[in-house]
């Protein structure tokens, strides 16, 4: 095979490049509304007062999104995802606030997440005004209605995009039709004009409690996306667990074997520290980090910050 391909992202002064000889990419999910009631309010104050930033309650929501953003990078995340679809919000409106209250925080490449290529658009627009960088949209489908929309926006900014591996009539089944989804959308990328190193195939992540081949089926798409296509892909990983008990250990074993089947970024929870640290062990036993010094580096850090946390709690104890 040719040379892996690499997908960079890139913010005003950070890059993020994903792809198999590099560390893997934590997008953080936590910038979306569904079942967070108090993230929802804020997204509605920014909608509602947003020609009236001096509103305390825009303020109060903006101060809420930046919250968001920070506590993920801190805790791990290379890049973060924006997701402002609530139920009757004005997702065109929102998704250019959210980014530039998001980039006044933190400087890292953020994924647009609508499926409205109008938020998208205006997300887009604001983040490559700002830092002059690489976005993703996350996300464009199979299906040529959405290719139609989605792709020549990546193109107008230079994006890269995340591919549903979503046929023309939903999500497919079984893997050879999702793996058809993907080489439709590589085919349409390349009709675009739009290099392979820019698009990540998401293999999509069902709930394995609804479907008990969920997990075999994306393992399948991820692993022939990767070996076959050569493409750097992405998933929605923490999908997989809703409403199983012990979500924690299916997450931790589920991520795991996803990286063994060529994952290079998963859209994920950075603030479970347990997610953080079997990403990159993964990477160290992937081959990926050289002298095992990532793996080093991040248990000193963890180290360090659990004694100062004990420290604090003496502190406040006393
Ligand atoms: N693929 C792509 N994009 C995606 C998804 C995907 N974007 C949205 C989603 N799926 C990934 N993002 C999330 C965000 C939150 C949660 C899961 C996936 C989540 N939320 C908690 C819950 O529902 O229990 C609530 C928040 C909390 O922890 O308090 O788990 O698959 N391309």
């Amino acid at each position: 095979m040719t040379e892996p391909l690499v997908t960079t992202l890139a913010s005003r002064t950070k890059t993020a490049r994903i792809g198999q000889e590099f560390p893997f990419v934590i997008i953080g999910e936590r910038i979306n509304p569904t079942n967070r009631k108090r993230l929802a309010a804020a997204l509605l104050a920014l909608e509602t007062h947003a020609n009236n930033p001096d509103h305390p309650d825009f303020k109060d929501g903006y101060a809420y999104v930046q919250a968001q953003a920070v506590r993920q990078v801190e805790a791990g995340a290379h890049v973060l995802d924006v997701n402002v679809g609530f139920a009757g919000g004005d997702e065109p409106v929102v998704m250019p606030i959210a980014v530039k209250a998001i980039l006044e925080v933190v400087d890292v490449p953020l994924s647009i997440d609508s499926p409205d290529a109008r938020a998208v658009e205006a997300g887009l627009r604001v983040f490559t005004e700002i830092t002059g960088g690489k976005g993703l949209i996350n996300s464009t489908t199979a299906e040529p209605e959405r290719a139609e929309k989605m792709l020549p926006i990546a193109k107008k900014y230079g994006a890269a995009l995340i591919g549903l591996a979503h046929g023309a009539s939903g999500i497919p089944v079984v893997v050879e039709e999702r793996f058809e989804a993907a080489r439709t959308i590589m085919q349409q990328c390349a009709d675009h004009g739009i290099p392979p190193e820019n698009i990540l195939i998401d293999p999509l992540t069902l709930t394995v409690g609804a479907d008990d081949q969920a997990g075999k089926v994306c393992m399948g798409t991820l692993r022939r996306v990767t070996f076959e296509l050569g493409l750097n892909t992405t998933n929605g990983a923490s999908n997989v667990a809703f409403g199983l008990p012990d979500r924690k250990s299916i997450n931790l074993t589920y991520l795991p074997m996803l990286i063994a089947g060529g994952l290079t970024s998963a859209i994920t929870n950075p603030l479970e520290p347990e997610i953080v640290s079997a990403t990159k062990a993964a990477d160290m036993l992937m081959g990926r980090d050289r002298s095992c010094l990532a793996w080093i580096k991040h248990n000193r850090a963890k180290a360090k910050a659990e004694a100062e946390a004990k420290a604090a709690a003496q502190l406040a104890a006393a």
